[in-house]
């Protein structure tokens, strides 16, 4: 068989010599190399040919992809266990966990599959974990990631007193301490559980680096999975997806595999549970390609998405915000994306708010209304009406993001009333073919300068029509929020730079990132990050003694670490020159390359 013809665009990320050190979830993207400088346009076919890489085939040598045959083959095995607990609930628990997006996505599974076992009478058996509990749902929390010893106790937290438990820890980088935590002691208890890994790096380049009194590594944790998958003791799932669109930023093509990996086998067992569908290699298969259609579908509308992304850019560019209005789990999905602005840009909970219909009561949550942990954990539309309504303007832009199976008149009373404080109002709505409120959406319409629609023909189950809207809900929404923090000039070519600091993955990531905008060693590029977040031009010893957790510990509540970082390194001037200089040049990008440009 012929070898991948690496020259090609957007192959170039496979060859052995790109980037040879970092695995592929960390690999700056070619496709997205000056994104930074794209019209609004151009972002949203960037990041179209960036989610199309998904759903490429396996060529040649290369490593295997969403629609390969071992994982197809792999996913079978995985519903096959599925389906045995759903048959035999009693004592039994599918147990779905991860860091970040990754838990948030957990949490949106369990939640639906869940739901669907109570439209056939059936108790749920699904459960979420996500470091740093129910906050880190709506809010950064990057911290407990790197705690293999609390993801091991909230998973037994969870499990107390199950007798089987299928596990699934996801990590899209292989690179999680916090799940490598509970791979390890479910490979310690065979007795009880059988451990999925899902991912997107190849199995060699797994994080090999040590969290301070762990043993193990996530590579080597890896290991012992690919060990005991040789007799189905464990599953590895591990497709490439390619570079992320923005380098590292796993909340995109990385989060949208892992909701189309886990909703395929899912699905797959609760058909065969509840409606005696076998579970065969051409239903997966013919899963998978659904959402393949349902990406093209979504970008198919590339100017109404272009529309929103330069709304929303025009609105973080004014420092006003982009709002989400959202019903049912579309609405989920919005708060999910708001939520992931802070970690990867560095942006104050403002900028981009999502609100839920229902709030709380709708979302059914392990730890149950949150409200009183701060404003940022308002999210009904309550919350909206009441501390968002009255200081809107026409400088803020509004989403309001439903499905024609939602309250479309109570999506019109809303819409007026935002109306009256602003005309940049914009609908996302979708409907299955002839099944809308009509007179209800002209309505609408007509308050909306701009409207995404999308007509989905109806499927045989109600369900995966849903799976449908969801995807492309978040990619609509990935784009928004990416697009509009590009124009914002927050992206330099394809790297975040404005990120924070607070755990060792995103320590590591910031370090390499001066090394490369800077060409300096890197003992100097830890030295001016460590400067930066300490806020100190001299380092006394105790610090530079540190352990990586104390840096990212002092890191919480930091801004601007990374680019103060930059500056310093540069020019060489001090942490207050570097101040100065960021605050009249706040378009980091900007002030990136006029440094560059000095230096
Ligand atoms: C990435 C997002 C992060 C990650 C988290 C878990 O865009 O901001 O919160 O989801 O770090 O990463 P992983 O590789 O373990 O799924």
């Amino acid at each position: 068989m012929a070898g991948p013809d690496w020259n090609r665009t957007g192959w170039e990320w496979e060859s052995p010599d790109y980037e040879p050190t970092l695995p592929v979830s960390e690999k700056s993207n070619p496709l997205t190399r000056d994104i930074d400088r794209a019209s609004a346009s151009s972002i949203v076919k960037m990041l179209q040919a960036c989610d199309a890489q998904m759903f490429q085939e396996e060529a040649g040598r290369s490593c295997q992809r969403l629609l390969s045959d071992q994982v197809v083959t792999t996913m079978m095995e995985v519903a096959k266990r599925a389906e045995l607990i759903l048959k035999d609930p009693e004592d039994s628990l599918v147990v779905l966990s991860g860091c970040g997006t990754s838990g948030r996505l957990a949490f949106l599974l369990a939640s639906g599959f869940n739901k669907e076992l109570r439209k056939v009478n059936q108790s749920p058996i699904y459960a979420y974990i996500i470091a740093g509990g129910d906050r880190a749902l709506f809010s950064s929390r990057e911290a407990p990631e790197d705690d293999p010893q609390l993801g091991v106790l909230s998973l037994q937290k969870v499990c107390e007193g199950k007798k089987r438990v299928l596990f699934v820890g996801i990590s899209c980088g292989f690179s999680a301490p916090f799940v490598a935590g509970q791979l390890d002691f479910c490979l310690q208890h065979p007795d009880v559980y059988t451990p999925v890994l899902i991912g997107f790096n190849p199995a060699h380049q797994a994080r090999d680096e040590h969290m301070p009194g762990c043993s193990f590594t996530f590579y080597s944790v890896v290991q012992r999975m690919q060990e005991f998958a040789t007799s189905q003791k464990a599953f590895v799932i591990n497709p490439v997806v390619g570079p992320e669109a923005i380098s590292g930023s796993s909340r995109m093509k990385g989060g949208s595999a892992t909701k189309i990996l886990l909703e395929v086998i899912l699905s797959a067992a609760h058909a065969a549970t509840f409606s005696h569908t076998a579970i065969t290699y051409k239903g997966i298969l013919q899963h998978m390609r659904v959402y393949e259609t349902t990406a093209n579908k979504t970008y198919a509308q590339t100017e109404a998405i272009t529309a929103l992304v330069e709304a929303a850019g025009q609105s973080l560019r004014s420092g006003r915000s982009v709002c989400y209005l959202g019903w049912g789990s579309l609405a989920l999905l919005a708060l999910i994306d708001a939520s992931e602005c802070h970690p990867t840009f560095g942006a104050a909970y403002k900028d981009v708010r999502g609100f839920i219909s229902g709030g709380y009561r709708e979302l059914n949550n392990n730890e149950g209304a949150l409200t009183l942990l701060g404003p940022e954990f308002g999210i009904s539309h309550e919350d909206f009406l009441h501390s968002f309504l009255p200081s809107l303007n026409e400088q803020d832009t509004v989403l309001l993001i439903y499905t024609h199976s939602d309250d479309v008149s109570e999506v019109l009373k809303l819409a007026r009333r935002v109306r009256e404080k602003t005309p940049n109002l914009h609908a996302v709505y979708h409907q299955s073919d002839g099944d809308i409120a009509a007179s209800l959406q002209d309505d609408i319409n007509k308050l909306c300068p701009s409207t995404l629609k999308i007509t989905w023909s109806t499927p045989a189950s109600g369900c995966l029509l849903h799976m449908q809207w969801e995807l492309s809900t978040k990619l609509v929404l990935n784009a928004v929020s990416t697009g509009a923090y590009v124009l914002k000039g927050k992206i330099y070519q394809n790297h975040m730079i404005d990120m924070q600091v607070t755990n060792s993955k995103l320590y590591r990531r910031a370090k390499r990132l001066l090394q490369k905008l800077s060409g300096c060693p890197e003992p100097r590029c830890e030295e001016a990050l460590l400067k930066a977040v300490y806020q100190m031009d001299k380092l006394p010893k105790d610090i530079t003694s540190s352990d990586v957790t104390t840096h990212t510990g002092a890191a919480t509540n930091r801004t601007q670490v990374v680019p103060l970082a930059l500056v310093c390194l540069l020019t060489g001037c001090s942490l207050t020159e570097a101040k100065s200089h960021l605050k009249q040049q706040p378009i980091i990008r900007e002030a990136v390359a006029v440094i560059m440009d000095m230096a």
